[in-house]
């Protein structure tokens, strides 16, 4: 779309500037920061966007928590490159976050103080090294599935950062894979560590795409303003699909007595999902909730020193200019 309010959107009313909105939509065209957008439109951008970025850097807590125990040197490099990745992840969406009229402080703020969500996966414990596979191949995998299809987000800052996000993420995916796939062909020992990781994975992963859609209160919204392309169930299913014949391949076995191939849908059936444990989780009542906002805090007030240093680099890096 055009960039920048212009005399013309200066001296338009309301609803004239909808309706440019509305045929920048419907015509696959992207909104970009300085284009009139409903309130309603942004708001909602800030909240998935501001919700995003905090479980980038959330994400880091579980994984960083087997840096210092990889198995081997080279499991180390990787592990500790994806951890960064993440947070780099975190960097591009609050950024996406600030063309929107939202500072990376007053997000972190409402993170901090429990008014913003993160993603209900990253409220389960690491018990073990599998672990790190499990959530490369399994969070990673519906992470993807769930943001390639935001490529397309009407909103281009949103949509451009995820272009990004999601080739590293397809590299996080593929570690994942082939750790669980080391551990799964290892020893008896390691192959049931393997399928340990999986049993508990498998469900909160699939939580990780929301509530079912007759529940989800932003979908026909979202999916209007095309911010969203799928619903929630249908990205869960197209998961599903994918990650099943991977199992079979991994050699480890899905949690779920009643995931078979059904011929006529030419999709997977599966099993019930436990949606109280997804509001529980939600509500801060999951396994993790308090230990990952208490650790948030700490390395938010323990990074104090940086970011005072480098705003006073900035200002004098600043002056040296005038
Ligand atoms: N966890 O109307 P709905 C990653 C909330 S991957 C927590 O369907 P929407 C990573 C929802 O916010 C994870 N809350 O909402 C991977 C809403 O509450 P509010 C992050 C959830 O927005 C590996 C309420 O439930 N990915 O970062 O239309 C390593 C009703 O839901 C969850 C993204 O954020 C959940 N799982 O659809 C490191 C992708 N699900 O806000 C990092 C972008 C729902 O009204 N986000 N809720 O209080 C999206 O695509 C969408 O926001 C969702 C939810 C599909 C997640």
């Amino acid at each position: 779309m055009t960039t920048g309010t212009s005399a013309a959107e200066a001296t338009m009313d309301a609803s004239a500037l909808e309706a440019v909105f509305d045929a920048a939509v419907a015509a696959d065209e992207r909104i970009e920061p300085r284009d009139w957008m409903p309130d309603a439109y942004r708001a909602t951008l800030v909240r998935q966007i501001a919700q995003h970025a905090h479980s980038e850097i959330i994400g880091m807590q579980p994984e960083a928590n087997w840096i210092t125990r990889a198995p081997s040197l080279r499991r180390k490099a990787i592990l500790m490159a994806k951890v960064q990745d993440e947070a780099g992840h975190g960097l591009y969406l609050y950024s996406a976050a600030e063309t929107l009229g939202t500072s990376r402080d007053e997000l972190l703020d409402k993170l901090h103080a429990g008014r913003q969500k993160y993603s209900s996966i990253f409220n389960y414990p690491t018990l073990t090294w599998a672990d790190v596979g499990a959530i490369g191949w399994l969070v990673d995998g519906a992470a993807i599935t769930n943001q390639v299809p935001l490529c397309r987000c009407s909103y281009g800052p949103y949509a451009r950062a995820m272009v990004r996000i999601c080739k590293e993420e397809s590299f996080h995916q593929r570690q994942g894979y082939e750790a669980l796939l080391a551990l799964s062909q290892g020893t008896p020992e390691q192959h049931a560590m393997a399928q340990d990781a999986v049993d508990r994975w498998w469900w909160p992963s699939l939580m990780m795409f929301g509530p079912p859609d007759d529940e989800s209160s932003h979908s026909a919204q979202s999916m209007a303003w095309k911010i969203k392309r799928h619903s929630n169930d249908e990205l869960r299913q197209r998961f599903v699909d994918i990650a099943a014949p991977q199992a079979e391949a991994l050699g480890l076995t899905l949690p779920d007595p009643d995931l078979r191939w059904n011929e006529e849908r030419g999709h997977y059936d599966f099993g019930a999902i436990d949606w109280t444990e997804f509001w529980e989780v939600l509500k801060g009542n999951g396994p993790c909730n308090e230990q990952r906002l208490s650790k948030r805090r700490q390395a938010h007030e323990d990074g104090a020193w940086v970011r005072e240093a480098a705003a006073a680099y900035a200002g004098k890096h600043g002056e040296a200019q005038r």
